[in-house]
This record gives C-alpha cells, structure tokens and sequence, in this order.
C-alpha cells in the first residue's frame, strides 16, 4: 500500500470556512447524512480505534477536521466534514453546516475524491441526491459508500441491495458512479476504499 494510513495523523480542526488553508496536496473527503459513519469509516481506513471523533449521537462532527498521510508523492488529507439531514437541527447549524461544506467545495481546492456515505439500509433521500448533483456540477470526483453493511445478513443481500440503491441514483439522474458497500464495524469494502482512494489521488498528482 502506497498510501500510509495506518500512520496517518490529525492536522487541525476549522470551525469557518474562510479559515481554511489553501490546499497543499491531494484531498480525500467524506461527506453524507449525520449519523452514517462517515468519522467510523476514516477510523477504519486508517486501522486507528479514535484518530476521528465519533458519536452515537448525530451532528458529532462541527467542524471541518483535517488529516495527513504520507507515502504517496507530497501526501494525501482526509478532511472530515459534519452531515446533513439532522432534523432537529437549528437553522444556524444549518447555515453553519451550508457555510463549511459548500465553502469547502467551493474553494479552488485539490479534490482527489468525495466519499459520499449513505445508510444501505435505507433508501437514497432527496439530500444525498442533492449532495450527488452538487459534486457532479462542481466536477468533483466522487464515488458512493453504502455503510453498516454488516446491518444486513449475507453477502446476497448486500448485492441486491447496492444494485438497488444504485438504480435508484441512476434513476434520479446522478449519472455512472462508482457504489461500493462497506462497514466500518467488520471491515467490509474497507481494502477496496483504500485502493481507489490512492488511485483517486495518484490520479490527482498526475493531472495536476
Ligand atoms: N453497525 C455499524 N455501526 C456503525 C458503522 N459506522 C458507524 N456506526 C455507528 O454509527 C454512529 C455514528 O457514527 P459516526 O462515525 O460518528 O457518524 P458521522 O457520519 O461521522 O456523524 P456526524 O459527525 O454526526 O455527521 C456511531 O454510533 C457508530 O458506532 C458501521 O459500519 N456499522
Ligand atoms: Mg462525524
């Protein structure tokens, strides 16, 4: 493995948009709704218990949270950003969430890859679909993680249900993309998100 994850260490923590740095290398991000695992999920990538702060709770994640690896050219950073969709959630955290993630995605940034987590339990809502058109507008490369597949039993289930989540992207407009399940609690799909993070980022380096 080219990219060292297992040694990959927090960089800083931005609670506003405008006061993140210009991006150095590569960028990795992962984005979905509140609770899904996105934080769980970096942990497993990066074999670490609790590098990422994780929560029962939804809307664990404030800020925008930066990490490093090294090992491939200049390094790569993992960026950790809040969810969306929590319900109970005020309006200005909603407006504090809109200013971090579309100021993030706004910014004239090095995206290698967005992995944009979503429940294989449930069915795609209306906000990961906006999610999807947003980064597929801002041509940022992305891919979708259906997580907690350890949720469902059998490896059977978990196809059909990837196939039939994956229809219901297509169906909603959000074009060809890569769809893989994964599980932050058995490591399923863990390997494979390795491997297409560091070919996203080899990728990176070479068209830039
Ligand atoms: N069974 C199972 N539980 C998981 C998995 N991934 C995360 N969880 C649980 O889901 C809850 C939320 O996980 P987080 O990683 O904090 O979720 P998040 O997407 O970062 O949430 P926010 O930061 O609030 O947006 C925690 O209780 C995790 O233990 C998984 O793959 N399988
Ligand atoms: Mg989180």
């Amino acid at each position: 493995m080219l990219i060292k994850f297992q040694q990959a260490k927090f960089i800083a923590s931005y609670a506003k948009a405008e006061q993140l740095p210009p991006s150095t290398c590569p960028e990795v991000s992962f984005v979905g709704r509140s609770n899904v695992g996105k934080s769980s999920i970096m942990n497993k990538i990066f074999n670490r218990k609790s590098l990422v702060k994780t929560s029962k709770w939804p809307g664990s994640t404030q800020h925008v949270n930066f990490f490093g690896a090294d090992g491939i050219r200049n390094g790569v950073h993992f960026v950790d950003l809040p969810g969306y969709g929590f319900a109970r959630r005020a309006d200005k955290d909603k407006e504090r969430w809109r200013d971090l993630v579309e100021g993030y995605f706004n910014q004239d940034r090095n995206f290698a890859l967005c992995v944009v987590l979503i429940d294989i339990r449930h069915d795609i809502s209306p906000l990961d679909i906006q999610m999807v058109q947003y980064l597929a507008d801002r041509e940022v490369p992305f891919m979708v993680a259906f997580t907690k597949a350890d949720k469902l039993s059998g490896k059977a289930a978990i196809k059909r249900q990837v196939q039939a989540l994956a229809v219901q992207l297509g169906r909603a407009g959000a074009g060809d993309m890569v769809c893989i399940a994964c599980s932050a609690l058995n490591g399923e799909g863990v390997s494979d998100l390795r491997s297409l993070i560091t070919d996203a980022v080899e990728q990176a380096y070479q068209s830039a």
